[in-house]
């Protein structure tokens, strides 16, 4: 399978001569020899060494507030360690999450399924161990594994040859981890009394020097519970920009056409605009200030308490690059920064994630790796987090094994190795299928799926809860009215205009929504399971498309 040896070389460290015939007489030896010791043994071969993987992810540490991102908080420069990534490496300009929620995405991560096939819509559902591909694929490939911090799957990551997690959300400070040990999980713990970005790469660096099988490459995921809510940093950080007037969204005061046309707005809010939940309320806001105070001091409490919980997360990715660079490990390891999903700043007065809208929707994607990624560059191909598991698997050489995954266990992503690289494959999709499943759950968004392209976005709102277990008070949760929302990105990014009541837009509209139909055949989720959402889809048409 030549493609095959392809994909394991190009993740191949090679100890060979200069000479050009030399390189690939052996190269192609070193691939078979790969692929073969890692049949029989499971392991790398001797004459060669694969690279470490560190895969970062934080929680919810939207695209808007990272300094390489160039969003209106950029001049701050609040993530230097971060954007080193990106000065360095790839970042991907438009990586979308296929349901912006954390256990969901996580869950997509790891397994390369959408939500309704890897069975976890909500954050109720625990991901089954046997859809836990990353972790035993790479193991497979010769990898000596850990999962530390965040981990909200429920169920134990013990596919990891080591892990310490969070309980759940797990704490700011001081925070319990769950550890393995002689006790069923998840009664084995332990505590470390530090703020936990700073615990988690306490225990990351730990792990790092003193693991067992260093003769191995290793795949490390580091998972950070900042920047989530509710935002609380490390003691150093608690005057970080505290005589700074932080610029507003222009979307936040100036909501413009934004939203369902002619309906109820949604969302919770930085404004007072959502009485029942908005930022001002988690932030102490005085109650009695007039509506224009109130959301000049909601937005910038809000602001700085997130920008200093990601502060603290970028010293920590910091002290993980100066650890590979004195072990001389930098240039060795494949190292990515991601979050689970975008999140919202105050645009269009939002807070929170959940919307199909561009903050909330885009993950922040960067990847270093010098010796095959081209530094510096920018990737705008449109990419989903159901490619992240391909794409790990191919950078471990774990790809050969994908094959051989039960057919309730199968890929439905592709890796974007290729891209990251400068060649995007000609078939490559052009647009991303999402979904976010729950219904008025939190803050109030309802339950909706559309599809984003190079230029356009079109959301169906269908407005129906469809299982009562996703949240405690679901039962007291109504059905909301169907809408449509339509976008074009590539002229308004800022989604200020929707398209939907829009005549000149008639055929547009249908267009997306054949395209809509089409990814939702093509992803499987056609809602056989409830016929009454389909129905909507098929027959609900805003008046001005008629
Ligand atoms: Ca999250």
């Amino acid at each position: 399978m030549p493609f095959k040896i392809a994909l394991s070389h190009c993740f191949t460290d090679l100890h060979i001569s200069s000479a050009a015939g030399a390189v690939l007489f052996f190269a192609l030896n070193a691939c078979l020899a790969t692929i073969a010791s890692a049949d029989q043994s499971g392991g790398s071969g001797d004459d060669v060494k694969k690279p470490n993987i560190l895969y970062i992810m934080s929680d919810d540490h939207t695209s808007t507030g990272i300094g390489c991102y160039g969003s209106r908080l950029a001049y701050l420069d609040p993530t230097p360690n971060i954007d080193r990534l990106a000065s360095e490496g790839v970042r991907l300009a438009n990586c979308f999450c296929t349901n912006s929620i954390c256990t969901p995405s996580r869950a997509t991560i790891l397994s390369g399924q959408y939500s309704h096939v890897n069975g976890v819509t909500t954050l109720i559902q625990p991901l089954d161990v046997g859809k836990h591909t990353v972790p035993r694929l790479i193991k497979r490939a010769g990898y000596e594994t850990a999962m530390i911090g965040k981990w909200h799957l429920k169920v134990e990551p013990e596919l990891f040859d080591f892990y310490t997690v969070l309980p759940g959300q797990g704490w700011y400070h001081n925070p319990e981890f769950r550890i393995r040990g002689n006790k069923p999980w998840p009664q084995n713990t332990m505590r470390v009394h530090k703020h936990s970005s700073d615990a988690i790469t306490d225990i990351s660096l730990k792990w790092l020097n003193n693991r067992k099988e260093k003769e191995k490459p290793f795949f490390l995921m580091h998972h950070f519970k900042a920047p989530h809510d509710d935002f609380e940093n490390a003691e150093r950080y608690d005057f970080l920009y505290q005589n700074e007037t932080i610029p507003e969204p222009d979307s936040l005061r100036n909501r413009g056409h934004h939203g369902p046309v002619n309906r109820e707005s949604y969302g919770t809010s930085v404004s007072n605009r959502n009485k029942r939940r908005n930022m001002g309320m988690h932030m102490f806001v005085d109650q009695t200030l007039d509506d224009e105070q109130y959301t000049t001091e909601s937005y910038q409490r809000y602001i700085k308490k997130f920008l200093r919980t990601v502060k603290g997360v970028d010293d920590n990715v910091g002290r993980l690059l100066a650890h590979l660079e004195k072990t001389g490990e930098l240039d060795n390891t494949i190292i990515i920064y991601t979050a689970d999903q975008g999140f919202m700043l105050g645009e269009h007065d939002y807070i929170d994630k959940r919307w199909m809208y561009e903050e909330s929707l885009r993950m922040p994607f960067l990847v270093r790796y010098p010796k095959r990624f081209k530094t510096g560059s920018v990737n705008k191909d449109i990419i989903n987090n159901v490619d992240f598991c391909p794409t790990l698997l191919e950078m471990a050489g774990a790809d050969e094994f994908i094959e051989e995954l039960s057919p309730d266990q199968a890929l439905q992503g592709r890796s974007f190795v290729s891209n990251l690289s400068g060649n995007t494959p000609e078939d490559w999709p052009k647009s991303s299928y999402y979904r976010y499943w729950m219904h008025m759950a939190h803050h109030d968004n309802p339950a909706h799926f559309g599809i984003r392209n190079e230029q356009f976005k079109l959301i169906f709102f269908y407005g129906r809860k469809l299982d009562d277990s996703w949240f405690y008070n679901a039962k007291l949760v109504s059905n909301t009215e169907p809408f449509w929302e339509m976008y074009d990105i590539k002229n308004d990014p800022n989604e200020m205009n929707n398209l939907i009541d829009d005549p000149a837009y008639a055929e547009k509209f249908k267009e997306l929504k054949a395209d809509l139909y089409e990814a939702r055949v093509k992803a499987g989720d056609t809602d056989q399971k409830y016929p009454d959402v389909q129905k909507l889809f098929e027959t609900v048409t805003p008046a001005a498309m008629k």
